[in-house]
C-alpha cells in the first residue's frame, strides 16, 4: 500500500503560493493512500497548463499530453490495459475550450476512467485570459470590457451526456475533495469531477472568500444521487449558493464490457499466433 512519502517526486513545485492546485494534489495523494493502491497500478494523464504539472508532482506513471487531449490519451491507455487505474487531470481551458469536442463523447462511452478538471475559470499558465467557464463580465487582458459569452455549465453537460458519475469539488475543502476523488476512482465507468480551484494570481473574482461564502455540500441536504432530474436542477444552481458533492451516480456497463472480443485482457496479452492477416492485406491491394 502506498504511503504519502512514496508519492513525492524530486521536482521543484512552481505553483504560486496559495494556488488551489495544492488542494487537488494533496486530495489526490490522500485518496490513493486510502484506496490502498500501489504506485504501479496507477497512471495519470495531464494537459497543458498550470494543472499539467500534476504529472511532475505525483510519483506514479504519468503522461504529460498536449493541450486539450487528456481524454483521447486516457481512453487509449484504458482500452489497451484495463488493469490500470487511469486518472486524467485537465484545465478548464484545456477541457472545456480546446478539448471540448472530446468531453461528451468520452462520457457517453462510459469508459472506466476518472477525469478531474482544475476549474480556475481562467487560463493560468498563459497569464490570465478568459475560458469557457469564466464569468460573464470578467475583465482580463484579452477582455478589457468584460467577457461577453455566457458561462458553460460542465456538470449539466456531463449529466445530459449520460454521465454515470458527475460531481463537483472545491480545492479549498481538501478533506471533502479527497472523499470525492476516492469515490470517483472506485466508480466503475466514467467518473467526472469539476473542481473549483482558485487561481490566486489571475482570477480576482472567484477567490477563496468568494467560494467560501457560496459553496455548500449536497450530502448535508439529503440530495438523492440517483435522481437525475434533481441532479440537473442542482447543476443549474449558481449565485448565492453553489452545490458541491456527488450530483449523480448510476451503475451501467462500461465501454469495454461490450468489447467482447478483447475479453477483458490488456491488448498486449491477446494471443495473436493464430491470426493470419494476409487475407486482410490482399483485400487492400
Ligand atoms: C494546441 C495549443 N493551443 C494553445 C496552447 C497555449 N496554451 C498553453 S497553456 C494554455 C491554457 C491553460 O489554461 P487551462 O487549461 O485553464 O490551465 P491552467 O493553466 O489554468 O491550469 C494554452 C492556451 C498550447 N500549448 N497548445
Ligand atoms: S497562475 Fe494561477 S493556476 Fe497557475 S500556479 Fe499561479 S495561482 Fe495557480
Ligand atoms: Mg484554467
Amino acid at each position: 500500500m502506498v504511503a504519502l512519502e512514496d508519492l513525492k517526486t524530486p521536482a521543484k513545485n512552481t505553483w504560486c503560493p496559495g494556488c488551489g492546485n495544492f488542494g487537488i494534489l494533496m486530495g489526490f495523494k490522500r485518496a490513493l493512500m486510502q484506496l490502498g493502491l500501489e504506485r504501479e497500478q496507477v497512471i495519470i494523464v495531464s494537459g497543458i497548463g498550470c494543472h499539467g504539472k500534476m504529472v511532475n508532482y505525483v510519483n506514479v506513471n504519468g503522461f504529460h499530453g498536449i493541450h486539450g487531449r487528456v481524454l483521447p490519451l486516457a481512453t487509449g491507455i484504458k482500452l489497451a490495459n484495463p488493469n490500470l487505474t487511469v486518472v486524467g487531470f485537465a484545465g478548464d481551458a484545456d477541457q472545456y475550450d480546446e478539448g471540448w469536442g472530446h468531453f461528451s463523447h468520452a462520457i457517453r462511452r462510459n469508459i472506466d476512467i476518472t477525469l478531474i478538471v482544475h476549474n480556475n475559470m481562467v487560463l493560468g499558465l498563459t497569464t490570465g485570459q478568459t475560458t469557457a467557464t469564466s464569468q460573464k463580465g470578467f475583465k482580463t487582458k484579452s477582455t478589457p470590457f468584460g467577457s461577453i459569452p455566457s458561462m458553460l455549465n460542465p456538470v449539466a453537460h456531463a449529466l445530459v451526456s449520460h454521465g454515470t458519475f458527475v460531481a463537483r469539488g472545491y480545492s479549498g475543502d481538501m478533506m471533502h475533495l479527497t472523499g470525492l476523488i476516492g469515490e470517483a476512482i472506485k466508480h466503475r465507468g466514467f467518473a467526472f469531477i469539476d473542481v473549483f480551484q482558485p487561481c490566486v494570481t489571475f482570477n480576482y473574482l472567484n477567490t477563496y472568500d468568494w467560494f467560501k461564502e457560496r459553496v455548500y455540500k449536497l450530502e448535508e441536504e439529503d440530495h438523492d444521487v440517483t435522481d437525475k432530474g434533481k441532479a440537473l436542477e442542482k447543476a443549474f444552481e449558481w449565485g448565492d449558493r453553489i452545490p458541491i458533492g456527488i450530483l449523480y451516480k448510476e451503475e451501467k456497463p462500461t465501454y469495454r464490457d461490450s468489447l467482447l472480443h478483447v475479453k477483458g485482457m490488456p491488448l498486449t496479452k491477446l494471443p495473436i499466433e493464430d491470426v493470419d492477416i494476409n487475407p486482410l492485406l490482399k483485400s487492400m491491394m
